[in-house]
């Protein structure tokens, strides 16, 4: 199989470039044939020397503040030439109200001050794999938020707000031996609520309760392809806690990542698109 080919490049007028620099070094130590612009490009150098070193990715590199404008013409030229096929990626500093509207304006990723070049090569050898073989799939958002869970001490005493209050009822409830706790689900219209109560002092939620009191315990995420998500995510650095989907107490495939990388926040992901109707 070729081996993926990228164009590091430097649009713009600014003269660092050590950025540029580490993340040709971390692309070629992940396999990848890199090729490095200089600095000081335009976008029209930049699309030329795309073409003809036959590249899969662009990275574009910019610390003057031009990227608004640099950024989208390197795409616009790429079209102009036929070669929309080469994907564009973006990094350094760039505001957050800015990366919307680059990513909307065809930049597939912008990647800031801090992201690991792990995390970057990674995602570009996704990003081309998934180019080259006509899929998508992984690298977009999850579908939305499946559920929250929140560690009650009772459910029976959690319900009287809940139901008092918000009209919500419990769908279902379930007793997962195994962790030592009870699940009752609450359904929303595109969520659900899953108030976890433990069955002994035994088990994670006892667990949690005894060290941080009740409260929101887990966010879930419905994804696609959850094993594929779970080994690029490894592949990223991501910690996880589940390096396989294992059943969830919805009847569905389930894996925990470790909290380390969301702010303390323990991450579920679920793919329930496969098993919908049966929960
Ligand atoms: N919020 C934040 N951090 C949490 C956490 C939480 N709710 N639960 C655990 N952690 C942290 C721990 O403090 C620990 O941190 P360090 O590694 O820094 O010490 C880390 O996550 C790993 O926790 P652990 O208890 O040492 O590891 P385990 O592998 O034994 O268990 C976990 C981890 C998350 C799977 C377990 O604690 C848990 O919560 N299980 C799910 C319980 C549950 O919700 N069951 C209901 C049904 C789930 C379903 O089937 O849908």
């Amino acid at each position: 199989m070729r081996k993926i080919r990228v164009l590091v490049a430097k649009p713009g007028l600014d003269g660092h470039d050590r950025g540029a620099l580490i993340i040709s070094q971390a692309l070629r130590d992940a396999g990848m044939e890199v090729i490095y612009t200089g600095l000081r490009q335009t976008p029209k150098k930049i699309v030329k020397a795309a073409i003809q070193e036959d590249v899969d990715a662009i990275g574009l590199s910019s610390l003057s503040g031009a990227h608004n404008v640099l950024f989208p013409e390197v795409v616009k030229l790429l079209k102009t030439e036929n070669a929309e096929d080469i994907l564009v990626f973006g990094g350094g500093v760039i505001p957050y109200e800015d990366i919307k509207n680059l990513e909307q304006n065809g930049i597939k990723k912008i990647f800031t001050p801090g992201t690991s070049t792990k995390t970057i090569a990674a995602f570009i050898e996704k990003a081309v794999m998934e180019k080259r073989n006509g899929q998508l799939g992984i690298l977009d958002p999850p579908n939305g938020i499946d559920h929250i869970g929140i560690a009650v001490r009772s459910i029976d005493d959690a319900l009287l707000f809940y139901r008092n209050h918000f009209s919500i009822e419990v769908e279902k409830v379930v007793e997962v031996e195994s962790q030592q706790v009870k699940v009752a689900f609450l359904p929303l219209t595109n969520c659900k609520l899953e108030l976890l109560e433990p069955l002994s002092d035994d088990g994670a939620i006892a667990k949690f309760i005894n060290k941080k009191g009740e409260g929101i315990h887990h966010i879930a995420f419905s994804v696609n392809s959850l094993q594929d998500r779970l080994d690029q995510l490894k592949k990223e650095g991501v910690k996880l806690i589940n390096e396989t989907p294992k059943n969830g107490a919805g009847g569905y495939p389930i894996a925990f990542l470790h909290p380390k990388n969301a702010n303390g926040v323990l991450v579920e992901l679920c793919e329930t698109h496969n098993n919908e109707g049966d929960e």
